[in-house]
């Protein structure tokens, strides 16, 4: 009888079985002043904490100056105006004066010093809002649509975002004592040692874990990215329950054909007195049936792509305990916001701002982050709602506020009209360098000038005004969701980019490998020749990534 040959846990679980409160030895390590980093294991704990460790990638030739990043976790990307005040103190007086909106809906501080860690931490929770599971192997930010223009029900599937995030976070003390009250948890007292969290277990998930409600028509967060989707169904204006859909995820590695991007499927409808039921059974699916042998392989999208449909339906259906009804009817249109003012469902007033790559901060002429905090502290009421498209919205706006909101922005070099070119409009960019220590090329501070470029090249094919979703991450792992854009940038060397075409305008399909290498100083003599033809092959009103798919992959998959 031959034994089985052992299995080969990642390191990442040894130290979550090691530590199950994820307290590491955080705590001790801020309290040391001579101590100018985390030590590799606590870098691993302090994500479920929120923070990750990086350095300025810009001044490695001097030597690794080490800068903390935090990220909050808010629910459906709502924040009150008071709370923008705290995040813009915070950001000024801790970070790198700037706020970046990411694409689920948080906001990252970047540039922290160890020192100032804590108090940008607990800041945060004191504007009661957290970072506690907004990174790690846990359930992340969940997101829901923030635009009030379509639907009433928008504050139901609202309620329903907070109540899901409320159910799925993580219960461990270490959080508490390490940022609200500064102390290091005792690693060898039995009640540590023994934790496990209710949900979660002692090791936690394989992974991290992504939820995200939707409204169609409107998919302004690409729902099938995610490792579960609920796409609310709405009769008469009133929320009837969600399809559910399991196994979305983007990230893949260069030259590892067994990572991959996959859609989501849509797997049945439940109501929503299941929602918690459902997200729990889903989350614990991964949890005992991830990959925790290698962290490449270890999201749900694998495990649903590997057992199938039917499996993952079957086993949701008996942990939580119910039968999924047929999915309903439902279709998606578009991906983008609406900018400008429009009037919400409620009669309100609501202001979509355009946020270049998300980076809320002022520049020469264009003062966005003063702005925005003259607007907080002049309109009290207001709500702030950032957007999975990496803007800002701002909500429940009175009429007879509006013209003061005006003046502010005005003031400042903000636009509310014609708020950036319609390519920019539709774009978006991971941060990378210099502050992502996986990132192989630009991509924040690239994107808006290779824009321009292609704008020109559109006019001259005659295309002037043309939209085409264009998106760019420094490395494949995909945090812009560039696999959904019509063209996507993927970074694969400084300079150098692999190039996706063909996704769609409703983020219901999967882009393909146009280009393994282009070149950035190349860009007009590859696209030229694409352009020129789309221009003259499309049907009436065809987009870029129609044409793509129907035309231009298809000659390249036949040879
Ligand atoms: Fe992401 C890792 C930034 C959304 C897939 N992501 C990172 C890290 C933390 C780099 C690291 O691990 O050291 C990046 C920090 C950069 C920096 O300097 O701030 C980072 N991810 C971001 C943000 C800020 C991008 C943005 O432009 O806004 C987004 C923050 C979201 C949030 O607020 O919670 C962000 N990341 C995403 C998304 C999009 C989404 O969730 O809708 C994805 C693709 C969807 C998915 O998860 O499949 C994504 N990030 C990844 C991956 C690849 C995961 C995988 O399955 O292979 C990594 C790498 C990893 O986890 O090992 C990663
Ligand atoms: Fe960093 Fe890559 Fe994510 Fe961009 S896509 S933020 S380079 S991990």
């Amino acid at each position: 009888m031959s034994a089985e040959a052992p299995v080969k846990l990642t390191h990442n679980e040894e130290i979550k079985t090691a530590i199950p409160t994820l307290a590491g030895t955080i705590a001790a390590t801020i309290a040391d002043p001579a101590a100018d980093h985390f030590s590799d294991d606590d870098n691993q704990f302090l994500k479920f904490h929120g923070s990750y460790q990086q350095d300025d990638r810009d001044l490695r030739k001097t030597g690794k100056k080490y800068i903390m990043m935090v990220r909050s976790r808010v629910p459906g990307g709502v924040l009150t105006a008071q709370q923008w005040q705290v995040f813009d103190d915070l950001s000024s007086k801790y970070a790198n004066n700037t706020l970046r909106v990411t694409t689920r809906q948080t906001i990252q501080f970047h540039g922290i010093l160890k020192s100032n860690l804590r108090a940008v931490v607990k800041g945060i929770n004191d504007s009661l809002l957290s970072t506690l599971a907004a990174c790690g192997d846990v359930n992340r930010n969940v997101l829901a649509p923030p635009t009030p223009a379509y639907t009433q029900a928008r504050e139901q599937v609202y309620a329903d975002c907070k109540k899901v995030a409320l159910a799925l976070a993580p219960k461990t003390q270490a959080y508490h004592s390490i940022w609200i009250d500064g102390v290091q948890l005792d690693l060898n007292a039995n009640e540590n040692k023994d934790f496990a969290d209710p949900l979660y277990g002692k090791t936690y998930l394989p992974r991290k874990f992504k939820i995200a409600f939707v409204i169609p028509p409107v998919n302004d967060l690409d729902v099938y990215t995610n490792c579960l989707g609920l796409i609310a169904i709405v009769e008469n204006d009133q929320l009837v329950g969600y399809n559910v859909c399991v196994g979305g995820g983007m990230g893949r590695s260069h030259g590892n054909d067994a990572t991959y991007p996959r859609l989501a499927d849509v797997i049945g409808f439940i109501t929503p007195d299941k929602l918690v039921d459902v997200a729990k059974a889903v989350l614990a699916i991964h949890r005992d049936f991830g990959d925790r042998t290698d962290r490449k392989h270890a999201r749900l999208k694998y495990v649903i792509a590997e057992r199938g449909v039917d499996w993952a339906r079957a086993e949701i259906e008996q942990r939580a305990g119910i039968t999924l009804a047929p999915s309903k009817p439902y279709n998606f249109t578009t991906t983008a916001d609406l900018l400008d003012w429009r009037k919400a469902v409620d009669g309100t007033w609501f202001l979509g701002l355009f946020v270049t790559t998300g980076r809320v901060k002022d520049v020469q002429g264009h003062a966005l982050k003063t702005a925005l905090r003259q607007v907080a502290d002049k309109f009290p009421t207001i709500e702030f709602r950032l957007s999975a498209n990496q803007n800002v919205i701002l909500a429940n706006v009175n009429e007879a506020d509006k013209a003061g909101i005006n003046a502010i922005l005005a003031e400042h070099g903000v636009k509310v009209e014609n708020q950036a070119s319609v390519l920019l409009a539709a774009s978006m960019a991971c941060p990378a360098l210099p502050t992502c220590g996986l990132a192989l090329g630009e991509s924040e501070r690239m994107l808006p000038g290779l824009l321009e470029r292609i704008e020109k090249l559109l006019a001259e094919v005659g295309l002037p005004n043309e939209e085409i979703i264009i998106r760019s991450t420094g490395c494949p792992n995909g945090c812009a969701r560039p696999y959904m854009a019509e063209i996507a940038f993927v970074g694969k060397a400084p300079g150098r980019y692999q190039v996706w075409l063909g996704g769609d305008v409703a983020g219901t399909r999967l882009n393909k490998i146009w280009k393994d290498v282009v070149k950035e100083t190349e860009l007009e003599n590859e696209f030229h020749p694409v352009f020129t033809r789309f221009a003259k092959e499309r049907t009436a009103g065809e987009r870029f990534g129609d044409w793509c798919e129907r035309v231009l992959l298809k000659e390249l998959a036949a040879g």
